[in-house]
């Protein structure tokens, strides 16, 4: 038995360093080179949303797949397995009052425990809460009504002041604020009052601390959002302040929408504030990163790698997180595939030859343009994701790991078949 396992880990190993051999030829990659690549991968890493820990439903019906985290601290717990596994998070964000740190210290602890900080804090005025005054039926911080706008700039403020307990320093404000019928919203007064309750927000920030301002084309209002494209994010930041940027959701956009032109737009104008990482084939659909469209996944990679050698460049992005969603798959497998597929993409970004492309670009050169993308993004570099991975003591294959160990089985008889995570 022993010899069995031991001969596969060999095989497994031989076959690692044959991939990196492959690919350091065919790349031309020297060892320096090489080295350089594994540092930078090593880095990449991807906060974990508390909200994406349990099954994900829609509003047809959620099937639990058991297990699921009950508390914020057995969210912490999952986040720390993934971590040990992939390496490629040390951070978790958090949805208030989803999870509210109830003992901060305490919350404080497990994180170091698991290697862990808390990444941004995003707010809730979406949904009505049990204990709420006022309805955000008609709108929160766009509201008509001045007390209904003021609970929910108090709101926003409460999640800084959860968010300083824990150390975090991102607000996150993502509204659902928007029409259903035309001529429900004066759109301009919208707009005005959404800005007046924001600017507020941000003053109440600390000075270190970054506002994100997130937009969504449509849903749960579908005639208008308040705040449906990077452009209106964008004024809004500027209204805001120097530390209001915009946060991009990769699924939030109208289908075919040239995403990577957006971030590089963003960066121009030291505006990008960071991302919600997912796939989408039709819009907010927050399934896997890079399942669906893994060459867009490369291109806004290659924006974001090209963009940190760029010394215009200004304010570089501030947080990477996933949101996502999972009605079929283990959420803790979907969320390692995540990062799995983000790492993917940025290594391949890397491994584009910014020299040769710039100098095509100077002369029109569109077929070695694109030839010089393809050559990076049809390269396996698998093994060079596996290697960073490795290095910092995460599993070789962490989706393997986790199904070898029987870890869901585990949690299942740990915490119940019929646990339920807070969340969507
Ligand atoms: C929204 C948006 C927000 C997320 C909520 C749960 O569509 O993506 O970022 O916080 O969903
Ligand atoms: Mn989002
Ligand atoms: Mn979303």
């Amino acid at each position: 038995m022993t010899t069995e396992i031991t001969g596969a880990e060999t095989k497994q190993r031989q076959r690692h360093l044959a991939g990196i051999e492959y690919l350091k030829n065919t790349q031309e990659l020297s060892d320096a080179r090489f080295t350089d690549l594994v540092a930078k991968i090593k880095k990449l890493q991807v906060a974990i949303p508390s909200w994406a820990l349990g099954t994900g439903g829609t509003r047809f019906g959620r099937f639990p797949q058991g297990g699921e985290p009950r508390t914020l601290e057995e969210k912490i717990e999952d986040v720390g397995l993934i971590r040990k596994l992939t390496q490629a998070t040390n951070s978790v964000s958090l949805h208030i009052p989803w999870d509210i740190p109830k003992d901060p210290a305490a919350i404080q602890q497990l994180l170091k425990a698991n290697g862990l900080t808390i990444d941004s804090v995003n707010s809730n005025t979406f949904q009505d809460q049990t204990d709420q005054q006022l309805s955000y039926k008609f709108g929160s911080l766009c509201h008509t009504d001045d007390a209904i706008r003021q609970q929910a700039i108090s709101h926003n403020i409460n999640v800084i002041e959860q968010g300083k307990t824990i150390n975090s320093k991102v607000l996150t404000v993502w509204l659902a604020d928007g029409s259903n019928f035309p001529g429900q919203h004066n759109f301009r007064r919208a707009f005005a009052r959404t800005q007046d309750s924001l600017s507020q927000i941000y003053k109440a920030m600390p000075s270190d601390w970054t506002m994100l301002i997130e937009y969504k084309p449509y849903e749960p209002s579908f005639y208008s959002m308040v705040i449906p494209d990077w452009g209106t994010s964008y004024q809004l930041s500027q209204g805001c302040g120097d530390r209001a940027q915009v946060l991009v959701d990769l699924g939030h956009h109208l289908p075919n929408t040239n995403i990577e032109q957006i971030v590089a737009r963003l960066l121009h104008f030291g505006r990008l504030g960071g991302f919600h990482f997912n796939g989408s084939q039709y819009g907010d659909d927050d399934l896997t990163t890079g399942a669906i469209k893994p060459y867009q996944l490369f291109l806004i990679f290659h924006e974001l790698a090209t963009g940190a050698q760029d010394p215009q460049v200004k304010n570089p992005p501030v947080a990477y997180m996933i949101d996502a969603s999972h009605n079929l798959k283990d959420p803790l497998e979907d969320l390692m595939n995540s990062l799995e597929n983000i790492r993917t993409a940025y290594a391949k970004a890397l491994l584009v030859d910014v020299g040769a492309l710039e100098k095509a670009q100077q002369v029109n050169d569109v077929v070695a343009c694109e030839q010089i993308l393809q050559r990076a993004f049809q390269s396996d570099v698998r093994p060079l994701v596996a290697e960073a991975r490795l290095r910092d003591g995460g599993a070789y294959d962490p989706l393997d790991a986790f199904r070898s160990g029987k870890v869901r089985s585990e949690l299942i008889s740990k915490r119940g078949k019929k646990s339920l995570a807070t969340g969507l």
